[in-house]
């Protein structure tokens, strides 16, 4: 074995001794990543296909946003939220004219935002719409993925996200996703619902796509019931799926908006709540924060990241590709038989694998597709999701099209 093989190795045992084993990675140890590209501790190169599950949609290290990041953490980078800092105000006036709302709370991860949102929506419920104390519900959708809190995962229908970790938080109502009949059902006989959080397109459920019209019918509900619409777009927002947001293709202004992940271009921890300035204001001084939410060197980064999506039109570009990847996709389909059929919007996409008989069969394509030069990660043993960077050029594309090609049609 020669010495880079062995440093790879070392680097994976460390991981499985030291580090809590809470995620199965492929085998490919990276050290460094520059626009649709990432490489190895063996210098050899990989197309990547999961953009860290959409934060990197700008490219691994954008030199805007990394100048950004560089130049802001030299000159200031914590004050607490006890303080002023100079970044914060003219960030939250530019996302929130970026998106259309009138006010934004900033915390860290996607996880948090979702926590503010359920926080804010719970607390509007109580003192504007006028729900008994403590009776607010929340209804969500089956499959849903909105992180990794203990409300969060309470309300999860995957027994990896919740087994153990009970006693759960209760005030959730969950149904089937891509139905709006059962919103209207549970929204006609329960006058307790005080919002309802969705993905626009579901993420770790595999790219799935609803109806069209889905979004646009079940916003309409809301309003007619005086619930709020929750849009959980960490994943989905900022340019993935060929619009600034998913709910942009109906659209959609959702009464509050989740944002995460590419709102710093994967440089750093970054989201966002967005909303109204009638529903934002009954959270007070001292009812909600984080010590790092609005740090100034987030607030900078946010504000480079979201600059380069506009000034690239990678939500243009993710619209494109995305047509064109689906059609060769679908061609891969037609002539594998073990692709079946790909979903997905703009460049947030899914092939389905069909693994009767193999039940690893996305997990060993996934592995051969990284040997040919590509990452990508399976979810739910027959789904592989693809989503690169949206800065990938078309030439770049129609490369990693080969790839794929290749790969799948050696399983057949
Ligand atoms: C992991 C999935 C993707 C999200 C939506 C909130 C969050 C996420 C719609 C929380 C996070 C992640 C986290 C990541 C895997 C990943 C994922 F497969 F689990 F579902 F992307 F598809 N809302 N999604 O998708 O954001 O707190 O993580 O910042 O390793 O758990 P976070």
């Amino acid at each position: 074995m020669d010495n880079s093989i062995n440093r790879a190795h070392e680097l994976m045992e460390l991981e499985e001794q030291y580090g809590a084993h809470n995620y199965h990675p492929l085998p490919a140890v990276l050290e460094r990543g520059e626009g649709a590209y990432v490489w190895d501790v063996n210098g050899k190169r990989y197309y990547d296909f999961l953009s860290a599950y959409s934060a990197v949609n700008q490219g691994h290290c954008h030199p805007k946003i990394i100048k950004t990041l560089i130049e802001q953490s030299q000159k200031l980078t914590l004050t607490s939220r006890a303080f002023y800092n100079d970044k914060l105000g003219p960030y939250e006036e530019f996302i929130t004219k970026y998106f259309g709302y009138e006010k934004v709370l900033p915390m860290n991860t996607g996880a948090e935002a979702v926590e503010t949102a359920i926080k804010l929506c719970r607390k509007w419920s109580y003192e504007k719409k006028g729900i008994d104390t403590d009776q607010a519900k929340i209804v969500v959708c089956e499959n849903n993925f909105h992180g990794r809190t203990t409300t969060i995962v309470s309300f999860s229908v995957d027994p990896d996200a919740y087994t153990n970790y009970g006693p759960y938080t209760p005030g959730f109502v969950v149904i089937p996703y891509n139905d709006v009949a059962a919103l209207e059902k549970v929204l006609n006989e329960d006058k307790n619902i005080a919002g309802f959080l969705v993905e626009p397109i579901q993420g770790e459920a595999g790219a799935y796509v609803p109806i069209d019209g889905y979004l646009e019918k079940t916003a309409a509900l809301c309003r007619k019931h005086n619930v709020l619409f929750i849009a959980d777009e960490v994943q989905t927002g900022v340019a993935r799926t060929g619009k600034l947001l998913a709910c942009d293709y109906e659209g959609v202004h959702p009464d509050i908006l989740v944002l995460g992940k590419a709102l710093s271009g994967g440089a750093y921890p970054v989201s966002a709540v967005l909303s109204s300035n009638e529903i934002m204001e009954v959270i007070k001084p001292g009812q909600h924060g984080s010590t790092y939410g609005g740090n100034p060197v987030a607030a900078a980064v946010a504000v480079a990241a979201l600059e380069v999506v506009r000034d690239e039109e990678l939500a243009r570009k993710a619209h494109e590709h995305g047509i064109y990847f689906r059609e060769a996709m679908t061609n891969l389909c037609n002539e594998s038989t073990v692709a079946s059929f790909v979903r997905g919007k703009g460049l947030l996409n899914a092939l389905i694998i069909n693994n009767e008989g193999h039940k690893n069969l996305a997990w060993d394509i996934c592995l051969k597709l990284a040997e040919n030069g590509l990452l990508a990660k399976p979810t739910h043993t027959n789904i592989i999701r693809f989503a690169p960077p949206l800065v990938i050029t078309h030439a770049q594309l129609e490369e990693c099209i080969g790839i794929i090609n290749v790969t799948v049609k050696s399983f057949g």
